[in-house]
């Protein structure tokens, strides 16, 4: 850790989240940007979302109102891979191209199709042994994305390590679609693909849900032993006819997880207010002090954060970089902590 560093002062812009002085080494929490935007169906933008999270970041000051001390937890930005993002954008092409013909139902072209899904399995093998690395070297890993394929690589090395954990996933989406527009891996297919492919996965429960389709519905009522839905609209009815308490609806969402956690966070999930340029905003989301609780919730029920993505953050404004970053500090701190 530099000395110098004075967590009362402004934040030096030293390309490290909110000009936070470790290096990786010290580091106890990896941010490992996934800068990534391939199957993005409708607004475009959140590949170069960790960019606006790390520039806004700068802003942010250190105090977490439920963690003493929180700068204190070694947190550690990775560079963003340039190749990454210079892939991205020239697949992306690719895959609108085929999204296009797609929706106005011309002749498609499946060779298109197959690049694509080609390209997307790099991208999680990239983000698998990336993750993998840092893992083995015994640290922990938040992904910041891009958009919500690209959590798939991490699940994956994270359930060599774990035999059985749970998922958190924030969203106004279940991403329970197979194979959407045909793309294996589409942002809208993820937990899809990991239930499908990562028996480790013992429980997805899902929070803050309120576009769905009815093949997702009917995928989740079919494997309800390991799916739980909290959708916008049935919290909302708890806490208007039920007299419930957003503590006692976290108590609920929280008892569903088993003892080791991951958390999976759209930032759709929030109310669009807070995400105007995220890739398919949804009006009536969360409130960030909602889901602050939520997160810390999981903590205090003695259950233990593994791992989390941060996805869908748009880049076209500096307010997304700003509630992006809010967030991002949070899920670090909550996973970074050390509880005795
Ligand atoms: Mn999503």
């Amino acid at each position: 850790m530099n000395k110098d560093f004075d967590p009362d002062s402004f934040a030096p812009k030293n390309g490290q989240f909110i000009g936070l002085p470790y290096t990786e080494k010290e580091a106890r929490v990896v941010l490992l940007p996934v800068p990534w935007e391939v199957t993005v169906s409708y607004k475009a933008g959140t590949a170069r979302g960790p960019q606006r999270i790390l520039d806004a970041s700068y802003q942010l000051d250190l105090v977490d109102w439920d963690i003493e001390k929180a700068w204190e937890i070694p947190i550690y930005w990775k560079e963003i891979d340039a190749q990454i993002l210079k892939i991205s954008d020239e697949t992306r092409k690719m895959a609108h191209q085929y999204i296009h013909t797609l929706e106005f139902q011309l002749p498609v072209d499946e060779g298109l199709l197959e690049i694509v899904n080609q390209k997307c399995e790099e991208m999680n093998s990239w983000v698998y042994s990336n993750s993998k690395a840092f893992l083995d070297d015994g640290k922990l890993v938040g992904i910041v994305g891009g958009d919500h394929s690209v959590p798939l690589g991490y699940l994956k090395a994270l359930s060599e390590k774990h035999s059985d954990f749970g998922i958190l996933q924030i969203d106004a989406h279940c991403d329970l679609r197979k194979a959407y527009e045909n793309f294996t891996y589409s942002h809208a297919s993820v937990f899809f693909n990991a239930l499908e492919q990562i028996p480790q996965i013992s429980q997805l429960t899902q929070v803050g849900i309120r576009d769905a389709c009815e093949a997702e519905l009917s995928y989740a009522e079919q494997h309800s032993e390991r799916i739980s839905i909290f959708s916008m609209p049935g919290i909302r009815q708890d806490l208007f006819t039920q007299h419930k308490s957003f503590h006692q609806i976290c108590e609920d969402i929280v008892s569903t997880l088993p003892q080791k956690v991951y958390i999976s966070f759209d930032i759709d999930g929030l109310d669009p207010k807070l995400c105007p340029n995220t890739g398919t905003p949804v009006p009536g989301g969360l409130e960030l002090p909602e889901v602050f609780y939520l997160i810390a919730a999981i903590r205090k029920s003695g259950r233990q954060i593994i791992g989390f993505d941060l996805c869908e953050v748009g880049c076209l404004s500096d307010w997304d970089g700003n509630v992006g970053a809010r967030v991002l500090y949070k899920l670090a701190c909550e996973m970074g902590i050390k509880v005795n």
